[in-house]
């Protein structure tokens, strides 16, 4: 690790951010980092304009600043190339990131996830095809089980309402890309940063009382599941999306079929009326507008089981290169996580500051999380941050810690946790693979003192 001398400004490291930016990443042409640099970086290289860096000795070379790397700074919000500056759809706040047009992406800024339940208005958005219509009477809605069943079932929502008892979770959802940007050389699909997660208490009821209701046979291995949305082209042959999961999974009794999320009936956006919640592994497998479970006695391969969706290579692969799905395994759990709440990246505080207080979550799959820590020297001292009891099994971690401040300047909050099994959140995404699953680096966040 090459060392920085100290006196250097943001600006004089950063005097060409084109170069910066080449030499952490590599040359090229991937518009969604490079328009960034080029527009809210340069304001955000404007904001920090004169700071010192009283840790710059500890900096990695080449790292570029969090203000200018991680999502949009605090001032400004620049409309992104090609892409809805905002989000404008009904029940759901303007200020989600859009990542995708068609279909409809959008993550949740780091600070909007501070909140012990993520609000439904808060909540990410990720479909594969079309929103379908709202149904006028939910309970009507139909379910229909068959497959390796003795007795397939067509079951209205009202009927699972009055049939089966009631669960009530809280359960972190994370779409399986949460993270990709972070992946160098950069690997396609949905930049996400971090915000492809959020925490809800989901009510419904076990997909196992359905599934026992209906009889498995000793031949059923997989579910797969297909939902009311449609595929991109139109073509009504093709489905926009159709997971499973093995037949464990599926009987887990946190695994349910749910109608409301946060106490209210599940908004459109998020599969009203029904949709499974499969917590801990990666969101795909939690279909929304949920109309068909099929038992199947193989392993499922509907749309998204396949190539390399939602799969990850056995062996490690040189990062680039095109890797060979024949040997790749389907992607179940999710890794640790943690996320900075507050303060918000790019957060400027007055001269003087002497302490901060970082607050934030944490979860992985069903391991828990053993330990948070959060450093302010580019990770050369951590502090342990106090970690809240989490809401059941697979709810998130809320932690919180104060670190103090040695004097104004730039800094960096960097935060890394572990989970129950003691894997730690490693620096840099790593494991790259062609779709960009699993990255789980260090969250960043800038703040400016003075
Ligand atoms: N029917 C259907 N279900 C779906 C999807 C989809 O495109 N169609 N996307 C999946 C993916 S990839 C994720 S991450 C979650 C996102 O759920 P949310 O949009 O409610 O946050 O829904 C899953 N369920
Ligand atoms: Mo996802």
């Amino acid at each position: 690790m090459r060392m920085r001398r100290q006196e250097r400004s943001v600006e004089e490291l950063y005097a060409d951010p084109e170069r910066a930016d080449a030499l952490v990443f590599g040359r090229r042409t991937d518009v969604t980092r490079r328009g960034f640099l080029e527009g809210a970086g340069l304001t955000a290289m404007g904001v920090a304009a004169g700071a010192g860096i009283p840790f710059a000795a500890n900096m990695p070379a080449g790292l570029i600043p969090a203000a200018f790397a991680q999502d949009k700074p605090a001032e400004s919000k620049p409309a992104e190339p090609a892409q809805p500056a905002t989000l404008d759809l009904p029940g759901k706040d303007p200020n989600l990131s859009v990542l995708g047009d068609k279909p409809l992406v959008a993550e949740t800024p780091a600070w909007m996830l501070d909140d012990a339940v993520t609000p439904v208005e808060r909540f990410f958005i990720r479909n594969n095809g079309t929103i379908p219509e709202a149904p006028s009477d939910p309970d009507k809605w139909v379910l229909k089980v068959e497959g390796e069943v003795n007795t397939p079932l067509e079951i209205t929502l009202g009927e699972l309402k009055s049939r089966f008892p009631a669960q009530e979770h809280q359960m972190v959802l994370e779409c399986g890309g949460n993270g990709r940007s972070y992946f160098v050389p950069p690997a396609r699909g949905n930049q996400w940063t971090t915000g492809g997660a959020g925490c809800a208490v989901w009510k419904g009821v076990r997909l196992s009382d359905v599934l026992k209701g209906a009889g498995l046979k000793p031949s059923a291995v997989y579910t797969a599941h297909y939902g009311a949305d449609q595929h991109l082209s139109g073509d009504a042959t093709k489905d926009a999306l159709s997971r499973g999961v093995p037949m464990a999974k599926a009987m887990d009794d946190y695994t349910i079929l749910a109608w409301e999320m946060n106490g209210k009936p599940l908004i459109n956006a998020h599969g009203a009326p029904l949709r499974l919640v499969v917590p801990g592994w990666v969101g795909s497998c939690s279909h929304k507008w949920l109309s068909r479970i099929r038992i199947r006695d193989k392993v499922h391969d509907g749309a998204g089981m396949t190539g390399f969706s939602y799969r990850a290579p056995n062996k490690p692969i040189v990062p680039g290169s095109k890797g060979d799905e024949a040997d790749t395994r389907i992607l179940e759990a999710m890794p640790v996580r943690s996320i900075m709440t507050s303060p918000k990246n790019g957060t400027k505080l007055g001269s003087g500051t002497k302490e901060v207080t970082v607050r934030g979550k944490a979860w992985s799959a069903d391991k828990g999380v053993r330990l948070v820590e959060v450093s302010n020297d580019f990770g050369v001292t951590w502090v342990k941050a106090k970690l809240e009891e989490p809401k059941g099994k697979y709810s998130w971690t809320p932690w919180s810690v104060s670190l103090p401040i040695p004097s104004d300047g730039y800094f960096e909050l960097w935060s890394r946790a572990s989970d129950g099994a003691g894997t730690m959140q490693p620096f840099q995404a790593a494991n790259w693979n062609p779709q960009g699953y699993g990255g789980n680096p260090y969250h960043r966040v800038a703040v400016l003192i003075g």
